[in-house]
């Protein structure tokens, strides 16, 4: 038997290549693969960075979907199955929204896979694949097979997964509803075996919450000590409140933590479930402490809540550039299927399309919905401008020159070509046509 998997892209604009940055090893393919018996065949088409062979010789394709990526998805199903060839999906997407998904395909395996992507495989060949499994929920103790990836181009960067969810229930967040706000811990040793075995010195961690469960994050942080890599992650602002916590993030090969800050208005936070960042206290403080333990921040604001307007997009931007953080993203909220956000919006009778990720018209960087203070197509252009002078030459110079001596000579190289190319890339991925110009050179 042979299988096929297939990552959905985005989509491109016409003649255009796809977003550089984007380009990273995907995790969730290495983990399919690890999970299929070896006497069955697997090949991979990598949707953003190669084109799909429809005519390839195979029994049934596995596709793993994102919202962003559902379009794309559904449209690559349809040619499959027109050559009679069962398709199965899973991830986000399908996890969230099983109903719509399985009007495009055979079958839909909702949640983690590890516990029933053998089943699903036997019942295929048994001929008895059933419409909906219901996976477990951060089950995950294999090691990802990365040969998969052979012969493919990636960022220089490993992926190794150290936690599955999150504790916290921010409204808009799609992890806090596929893992009903849990935080779920791996185990340290095939974390170290994880990294032992990656091709890169360069590690992303990849967790939602690194430091949910402090006892595990000590103990990661002590495990990965002794490998010397550096590593990226992504966290919380508490973190800036536990110093020990820190000197162990630091001494573990810590360079740059993602925090989601979102908005640095308080009733924002409060509407968004996200006022324990408020709560923690003053946030220029905690900023110093973070930045003062010798870690750089990737710090990412959300705007389009009720108190949203011109001000606030420009107070972050502003607080951004005083602490000349390592990198930030400016995103305007997005109303995730099956999340709070998504249901009290519609309830308001505020999006603009019941469902963007299949809407025709629909592109990338464009508002949903109808924030209340400002207009949807003004927001969208305050988030660009705010990208835009974020990553002007005169702002990253700055930005450099504070990185200096904050992170090890190797990330302060990364941080020029990183930040270059982030700028370089912001009109690049405004209004990308979703779905659109994938089955077309250059890649
Ligand atoms: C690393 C990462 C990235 C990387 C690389 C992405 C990649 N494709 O590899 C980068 C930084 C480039 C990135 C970019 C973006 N990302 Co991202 N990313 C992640 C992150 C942190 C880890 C992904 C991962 O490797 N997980 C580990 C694997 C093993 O888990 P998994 O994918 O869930 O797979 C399991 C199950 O879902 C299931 N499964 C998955 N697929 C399939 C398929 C089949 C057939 C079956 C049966 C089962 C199955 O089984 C797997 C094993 O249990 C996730 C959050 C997370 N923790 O997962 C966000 C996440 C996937 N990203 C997200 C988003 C929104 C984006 C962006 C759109 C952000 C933006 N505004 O630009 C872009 C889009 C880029 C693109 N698609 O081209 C959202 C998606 C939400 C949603 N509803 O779709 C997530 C969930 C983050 C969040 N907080 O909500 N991302
Ligand atoms: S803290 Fe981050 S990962 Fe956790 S629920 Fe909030 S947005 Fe999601």
């Amino acid at each position: 038997m042979k299988i096929t998997l297939i990552l959905p892209a985005i989509g491109k604009k016409p003649g255009q290549k796809y977003i550089g940055t984007w380009k990273m090893e995907p995790l969730t393919i290495a983990v399919l693969k690890a999970l299929t018996p070896a006497e069955v065949e697997t090949e991979f088409f990598d949707d953003r960075i190669e084109l799909i062979d429809y005519e390839t010789n195979t029994d049934l394709v596995c596709i793993t979907t994102e919202t962003y990526t559902a379009k794309r998805a559904y449209r690559i199903a349809k040619v499959f199955r027109e050559r009679g060839i069962p398709v199965v999906m899973g991830g986000y997407h399908a996890t969230l929204c099983p109903q719509e998904t399985l009007e495009y395909c055979d079958s839909v395996i909702a949640g983690n896979a590890e516990n029933v992507w053998g089943k699903m495989l036997a019942d295929f060949q048994n001929g008895c694949l059933q419409r909906l499994y219901q996976g477990g929920i951060g089950e995950y103790d294999i090691h990802p097979d990365k040969s998969i990836f052979h012969g493919k181009r990636y960022l220089p960067v490993s992926l190794v997964e150290t936690g599955r969810g999150c504790c916290h229930s921010c409204d808009f967040c799609s992890i806090s509803k596929f893992y009903c706000s849990k935080y779920y811990c791996r185990d340290h040793e095939l974390i170290v075996d994880d990294i032992k075995a990656s091709k890169y010195k360069y590690t992303f961690l990849v967790d939602d919450n690194l430091v949910a469960n402090r006892a595990n994050a000590m103990g990661i942080f002590d495990a990965v000590e002794p490998l010397h890599i550096k590593w990226a992650g992504q966290g919380t602002l508490s973190m800036a409140k536990d110093e020990e916590l820190l000197k162990a993030m630091k001494r573990s090969g810590c360079e740059i933590i993602l925090i989601g800050f979102e908005s640095l208005n308080e009733a924002n936070l409060n509407q968004m479930n996200k006022s324990f960042n408020y709560a923690l206290g003053e946030r220029d403080e905690l900023v110093k402490r973070i930045h003062d333990a010798g870690i750089g921040i990737y710090a990412t604001f959300v705007f389009g809540y009720d108190n949203d307007d011109e001000r606030t997009v420009n107070d972050a931007l502003e607080f951004a550039k005083k602490h000349n953080f390592y990198t930030a993203a400016f995103n305007h909220l997005l109303p995730f299927p099956g999340t709070p956000l998504y249901n009290r919006l519609k309830q308001d009778n505020r999006l603009i399309y019941d469902k963007w990720w299949l809407a025709d018209g629909y592109n990338y960087g464009e508002l949903a919905f109808h924030p209340k203070l400002i207009s949807a197509e003004r927001l969208s252009s305050l988030c660009r401008d705010a990208r835009k002078e974020f990553s002007a030459p005169g702002t990253v110079w700055n930005r450099g020159m504070a990185s200096l001596g904050r992170t090890s000579p190797l990330l302060w190289w990364l941080f020029w070509s990183m930040n270059l190319r982030i700028g370089g890339e912001v009109d690049q991925k405004m209004n990308v046509p979703i779905g659109e110009n994938l089955d077309e050179y250059p890649k």
